[in-house]
């Protein structure tokens, strides 16, 4: 367990946490994406949620302290709804978390990448964690028994192998977006996301380049387990498309570009020009920088 610096190693949990979980989690969960969900009543529903989205188990010590990165953009009924999903499953694992929802000022295209980046280290200057897992705002979880943590050092896991849009079929090998989960200490050696990707699309398959690179890959859970429903919504076509060759040259060099373009380099792009506390998330929004 020596190698694990994790809080909690698998070894050494307080019983009562194993215990609980086991009759707390409930497997499959039911997914209503139609209802309209009152904001109010969701903070109402989640008072143990402290200011900035965090919560922690109050009978047993976490099983992992965890940070959970979500970027969206003009998507805020999606974010209700991803809230009012996640909060009561992440209190049944028995984790420490906080939720983190990160959005760019720029109006015209997404920068994936340097929202997740610069989200991270805004993280490690404010907050402990061990854990960080990306998040798509439109993923939601069909079983509560696929755990949000990291419990190996070096292989991040990729938590949503199986999703409806899909017919809950990997679409092809190295696929790690949607959620994938990965101590913050792997995030650091992969050099985190590239920052060259823009539009839909691509900078997670720069991922698995990085994860390669450094002699690992990812593992999964069981498809019955890493199940997701996607909420519905159009890619803009503007952003599928564009410099869609420009993505696929940046795809083939990930292996020579990872360690210059990524973390050690957002802070020339990024700025933080917002942070909020709010009650059920921390709020973070960059300017990203222009687009080439
Ligand atoms: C792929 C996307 C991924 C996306 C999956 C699943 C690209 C590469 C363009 C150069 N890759 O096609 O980013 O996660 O589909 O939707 O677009």
């Amino acid at each position: 367990a020596g190698q694990f610096n994790l809080t909690v190693s698998p070894r050494t949990y307080q019983p009562c946490c194993k215990f609980r979980n086991r009759f707390r989690s409930v497997g499959h969960l039911k997914i209503n994406i139609n209802k309209s969900i009152d904001l109010d009543e969701l903070r109402k529903r989640n008072q143990g949620v402290k200011k900035g989205g965090f919560w922690t188990p109050h009978d047993c010590p976490p099983r992992s302290r965890v940070i959970i990165i979500v970027p969206h953009r003009n998507r805020w009924s999606h974010l209700i709804q991803w809230l009012a999903h996640y909060h009561p499953i992440l209190q049944r694992q028995k984790l420490e978390y906080r939720i983190v929802v990160t959005e760019q000022v720029q109006r015209n295209l997404f920068n994936k990448g340097r929202l997740y980046n610069a989200a991270f280290l805004e993280c490690e200057r404010a907050f402990d964690f061990d854990c960080v897992i990306f998040h798509d705002v439109d993923m939601l979880l069909e079983n509560d028994h696929n755990m949000y943590w990291c419990y190996n050092m070096t292989r991040p896991r990729h938590l949503s192998p199986a999703v409806d849009k899909f017919r809950y079929q990997l679409p092809y090998h190295i696929l790690v977006g949607g959620v994938l989960a990965m101590t913050r200490h792997m995030f650091k050696r992969v050099n985190g996301f590239s920052n060259q990707f823009w539009g839909w699309g691509g900078e997670d398959d720069d991922m698995w380049g990085r994860l390669v690179a450094v002699n690992t890959t990812v593992d999964r859970p069981h498809p019955t387990i890493g199940r997701y429903t996607m909420i519905k919504h159009r890619t803009r076509k503007g952003e599928r498309n564009f410099m869609l060759t420009y993505r696929l040259v940046l795809l083939a060099t990930s292996g020579s570009r990872w360690s210059r373009d990524g973390l050690n380099d957002v802070r020339d792009y990024c700025k933080l020009t917002q942070v909020a506390h709010e009650p059920l998330f921390t709020h973070f929004v960059f300017d990203v920088g222009n687009q080439p």
